[in-house]
């Protein structure tokens, strides 16, 4: 049998401007997904909610110097809690399975995940989160988390943050279609790997991905899955706060996560369920069923 998955909620909407992104762990557990991965067949351990601290709770305004990050220490201690999580996860040699929550987790989740070795990364998002406090329009942590592992501007001296066993050359974008300025600059600047939707019009979005994997997994100890669900069409994934139209559809994003399923996985996270914004819990539904598609489950 495959690696056990071990689920990890992250229910964090610090990095959001919306509220409801905290429900999401919720909403994706209510929609099954416990019991569909333990069908696949694959062991299934559920270890709970990371402790997060509430919006009430925290400081906006302590950002760093030079910029706008809004709760930057909160997020910070969720992602430092998280990554210890992933690590012992790795540890017992099962697939963690981060649920969140908005996208800043992927700081923790990725942390947690290049501990004990060089890792590439998958990120399916409308967006290219690679903002830094300095350049961000928002100052919303959540279009932030890939800059910030990749050490970029404000975050290179932060230890929690950056990541060095993740290399820039080892890191696909796929899907983009909603750039800030500053962030299209920044990423032309590095060696990330950015396929936007025009690339996925023209060569398909099975090709697209197994690039995005190569790309991710050439030299590195295995691959960390992103999925923001606002890659899909807002048609098809309306719980997300910042829904850009466009999106791939229902069998493109499933083709994808086939393909995934074929690399090797190190970790997966969904992220960005909005229930307060979904319709019948359908975002959470789908991404329950993209979840399974990219560990394995076949129709034969
Ligand atoms: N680039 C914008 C919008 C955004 C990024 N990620 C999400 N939204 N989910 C920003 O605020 O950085
Ligand atoms: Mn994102
Ligand atoms: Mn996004």
């Amino acid at each position: 049998m495959s690696r056990p998955v071990k689920i990890i909620g992250a229910p964090m909407d610090l990095g959001a401007d919306r509220r409801g992104v905290d429900m999401g762990p919720s909403a994706i557990r209510y929609a099954g997904l416990a019991e569909t991965i333990g069908a696949l067949p694959r062991a299934c351990i559920d270890v709970g909610d990371l402790p997060v601290t509430h919006p009430e709770q925290g400081d906006p305004d302590a950002s760093p110097e030079g910029g706008r990050a809004k709760y930057l220490s909160e997020v910070e201690s969720v992602c430092v809690g998280l990554a210890e999580e992933v690590a012992a996860t790795l540890e017992e040699d099962a697939v963690p399975l981060i649920l969140g929550g908005d996208h800043s987790i992927a700081i923790g989740s990725l942390n947690g995940s290049a501990r004990t070795g060089d890792v590439g990364v998958v990120w399916f998002d409308a967006h290219g989160d690679f903002n830094t406090p300095a350049t961000s329009p928002s100052g919303n942590v959540h279009g932030m988390p890939l800059a910030a592992v990749l050490g970029e501007g404000e975050f290179a001296d932060a230890e929690w943050a950056r990541a060095p066993t993740v290399a820039p050359e080892n890191v696909a974008l796929v899907g983009v279609r909603s750039l800030d300025d500053a962030e299209r600059e920044a990423l032309s600047d590095t060696d990330v790997t950015v396929f936007t939707m025009t690339d996925i019009d023209e060569r398909g979005v099975i090709d697209v991905t197994e690039e995005a994997l190569d790309v991710a997994g050439r030299g590195t100890d295995g691959v960390h899955v992103s999925l923001d669900l606002d890659w899909l069409d807002p048609d098809e994934a309306p719980g997300v706060g910042t829904p850009v139209r466009g999106g791939v559809t229902y069998r493109e994003a499933h083709a994808a996560m086939e393909v995934v399923a074929e690399c090797d996985l190190r970790s997966l996270e969904a992220v960005e369920v909005n229930p307060i914004l979904d319709q019948h819990n359908r975002t959470a539904e789908l991404a329950v069923e993209l979840v399974a598609s990219a560990l394995g489950r076949r129709i034969i």
